[in-house]
């Protein structure tokens, strides 16, 4: 089943408005990390190191140009593939691979499926496995910050897929009722798991859905960094104008499996993905700055080597950090722990080897 794909060249020309060129350095050297956290995750999950893992492979143009385009207010609502996300908005890789692992410099306390991280501080909000919750999450909380006169923006992040759930719709039609500053970033990566976008939807496009409610829709190249950064800093600037919300569709492709747990080959051609390998987003940008003259192939050569140096050393740092005490399970519940979930934790700690008691 073949996906048109209309210009497989990397392009070099871009019209104004998209990342200078110091910009493009900085947000292709994020790419590259992003690529090399990527490639390892999935490694450490087939060698049982971490348990879980979804790919992003061929969406790292979409995620970075995105991210970049925001400001650190923004509140972020991802699905479970942004790692590009994370990495712009500053989430650093240890902590990222504590929640892999659930060690105890897990903020979350293993309390969440691994690959399922989110963080206050960084308004990240955690991952949503249920496809659309966190769309409408993502328009109350604009409709918040709307209310309390704050000139922040909220970003939701989903697949092709998700376009067919109800809260996709309930999102969309809130917002354009409302106004609401909400940027609504749907990576149409073709897929969802073994589903092809031509069975998702007979719309010519998946923009061209907020039409109906009122909102702006825009369909942009996702494999060219600076035409999404343009797209959503044009979105944000509408946002907080008070002209509302915007639906970008961004075309990419998943080069890699759905999750740790599918293997595409059983669902879709090789050819198909060869087809889209043409515009790989960090090839494209790596040929637009060696053109422009900002990086040589040995600084490349270098950039990938500190990248996979540095995931090594959070890696080592992770595996290395103590498992969370069990008995974590029991805190942040009750003020004070009922009479049973106390004789609970206490018949648990009788499990514990001696050196884990307190
Ligand atoms: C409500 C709900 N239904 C079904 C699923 C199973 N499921 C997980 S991911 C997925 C496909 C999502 O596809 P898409 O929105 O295109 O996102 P992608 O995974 O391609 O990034 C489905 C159906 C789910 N997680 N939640
Ligand atoms: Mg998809």
């Amino acid at each position: 089943m073949a996906t048109a794909v209309r210009d497989a060249r990397p392009k070099v020309e871009n019209p104004p408005g998209g990342l200078t060129p110091d910009e493009l350095l900085r947000a292709y050297r994020t790419m590259v990390i992003c690529r090399a956290l990527d490639e390892r995750c999935l490694t450490l999950q087939r060698q049982g190191r971490i348990g879980f893992y979804a790919p992003m492979q061929g969406q790292e143009a979409a995620q970075v140009g995105c991210t970049w385009a925001l400001q650190s207010e923004d509140w972020l609502f991802p699905a479970y593939r942004e790692l590009g996300v994370a990495l712009v908005r500053g989430v650093p890789i240890p902590l990222i691979l504590d929640q892999f692992i659930g060690n105890q410099g897990d903020e979350l306390k293993g309390r969440q499926m691994p690959n399922h991280y989110g963080y206050r501080r960084f308004r990240f909000v955690t991952a949503s496995s249920p496809v659309g919750t966190q769309i409408t999450q993502a328009v109350g909380t604009a409709m918040a910050a709307q209310y309390r006169k704050e000139p922040i923006v909220t970003v939701t992040f989903f697949g092709d897929g998700t376009t067919s759930s109800n809260d996709f719709h309930a999102g969309l039609n809130f917002a354009g009722v409302f106004s609401a500053p909400t940027i609504f970033f749907c990576q149409n990566n073709q897929w969802a798991i073994s589903l092809p976008r031509e069975r998702q939807t007979r719309s010519e496009t998946l923009a061209v859905k907020a039409k109906a409610y009122g909102v702006w829709g825009v369909v942009v190249d996702g494999m060219d960094v600076h035409a999404v950064y343009r797209a959503v800093r044009e979105a944000r600037q509408r946002a907080v104008e008070g002209q509302g919300p915007t639906l970008i569709e961004a075309q990419v492709y998943r080069f890699g499996p759905h999750s740790t747990s599918d293997d595409p080959k059983r669902y879709r051609s090789e050819s198909d993905l060869a087809l889209w390998k043409e515009r790989d987003p960090i090839a494209r940008t790596k040929h637009e700055l060696i053109a422009a003259g900002r990086l040589t192939e040995a600084q490349d050569l270098q950039l990938w080597e500190t990248a996979r140096q540095q995931i090594t050393q959070a890696v080592d740092k992770a595996e290395k950090t103590p498992a969370l005490d069990p008995r974590t399970m029991f805190d942040d519940v009750f003020a004070s722990l009922p009479p049973q979930l106390q004789r609970d934790r206490d018949e648990l700690a009788s499990f514990l080897p001696p050196e884990a008691k307190p």
